[in-house]
C-alpha cells in the first residue's frame, strides 16, 4: 500500500474539516448576521467588517453575488450612477463613463470585486447557507437559524443550528424573507406605513433608486433591511439592472448598524 498517498489524503480531508469548523465556531455569535450576499449584503459586509464588527454572511447560492452576474436579461453588463461609482472603485471594480451621468460595469468582475473585497474586509461568508427562521429573545430580534440549501430544498427533515446576532440585516432582495418571518411568524409590527410588508412595485427606475437608498432602516429592534428587501417592505418602484441603489443601500444600513451597536 502507498502510505505516501492515504497520508496525504487523510491530510487534505483533515485541512478542510478543521479550518471549516474553526470558522464555524467563531463565528457562532456574530455582531452583525447578513443574509443574502447580492450587492447590497456585500457593501455592508465589507463596511461593517472595516469598521472592526464580527461579521458573517449567509448565502444560500453555491456562488455569493445575488442579481449582479447577469446584467440585464444575461447581457453580463450593468450599470450605476457616478456617485455610486466611486463605491465601486474603493473595492478596486473598474466602470467606464457612459452618457455622463452613468457608468457601465462587467457584472463579472462586480460580482467577484464585491465578494472578495466583503472577505478581504474581513467578512465571513457562508455560501450554500440558507437562512430559514429568527431568533426573537424577549422582543428583539437576535440571531439566525441555519441549515444547508440542499437540505432544504430537499425537504429533509433536519434540525438547524443557531447563531446569534446583535443586529440581522435582510439582505434578500425581491422576497424579503427575513423580514416576512418577523411579520408573518413573530407578529411583529415593522417600521413602515402599515406596520406589515406593503410588497414591490413595477418598474420605476428613477423612484426605485431614489427610495431604495430612503427606505434603507433599522425596521425592529435588532432587524435591519437593505436593497430590495428594503424596498419591497416599504412599497418601493422595481428599478431593474442599475445597481446604484443597492451599493448606497448597503453603505447606509452599515452606517446605521454601527451607529446603533455603538449606543
Ligand atoms: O437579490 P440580491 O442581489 O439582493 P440585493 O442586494 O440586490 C438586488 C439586485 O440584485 C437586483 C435589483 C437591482 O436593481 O433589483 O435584484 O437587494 O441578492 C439576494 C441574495 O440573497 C440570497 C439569494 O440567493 C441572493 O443571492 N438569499 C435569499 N434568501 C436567502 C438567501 C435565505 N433565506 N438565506 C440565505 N440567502
Amino acid at each position: 500500500m502507498d502510505t505516501k498517498t492515504s497520508v496525504m489524503e487523510e491530510t487534505i480531508s483533515g485541512a478542510i474539516i478543521r479550518r471549516f469548523f474553526e470558522k464555524l465556531e467563531n463565528n457562532l455569535a456574530v455582531d452583525v448576521a447578513i443574509v443574502g450576499a447580492g450587492p447590497s449584503g456585500l457593501v455592508a459586509a465589507h463596511d461593517l467588517a472595516k469598521a472592526g464588527l464580527k461579521v458573517a454572511v449567509y448565502e444560500s447560492k453555491l456562488a455569493p453575488g445575488g442579481g449582479t452576474w447577469g446584467g440585464g436579461m444575461l447581457f453580463n453588463e450593468v450599470t450605476v450612477q457616478n456617485d455610486a461609482a466611486e463605491i465601486l472603485h474603493e473595492f478596486g471594480i473598474s466602470t467606464r463613463q457612459y452618457d455622463g451621468q452613468y457608468h457601465t460595469v462587467d457584472s463579472v468582475e462586480m460580482a467577484s470585486g464585491l465578494i472578495f473585497g466583503a472577505r478581504k474586509a474581513g467578512a465571513v461568508i457562508f455560501n450554500t447557507v440558507k437562512v430559514e427562521d429568527i431568533v426573537m429573545h424577549d422582543g428583539v430580534v437576535s440571531g439566525v437559524v441555519i441549515n444547508w440549501n440542499p437540505v432544504a430544498r430537499l425537504e429533509m427533515h433536519v434540525d438547524p443550528i443557531v447563531v446569534t446576532s446583535r443586529a440581522l440585516i435582510d439582505g434578500t432582495g425581491h422576497p424579503s424573507e427575513i423580514v416576512n418571518k418577523a411579520v408573518h411568524k413573530a407578529g411583529v409590527k415593522i417600521d413602515s406605513p402599515t406596520g406589515g410588508i406593503l410588497g414591490e412595485r413595477p418598474m420605476w427606475m428613477a423612484d426605485g433608486e431614489r427610495t431604495t437608498v430612503a427606505n434603507t432602516k433599522r425596521l425592529y429592534p435588532g432587524l435591519y433591511a437593505s436593497g430590495m428587501a428594503a424596498n419591497n417592505t416599504q412599497g418601493g418602484f422595481r428599478m431593474g439592472p442599475i445597481f446604484g441603489g443597492m451599493l448606497k443601500s448597503g453603505r447606509r444600513i452599515a452606517q446605521i448598524v454601527i451607529e446603533d451597536l455603538a449606543k
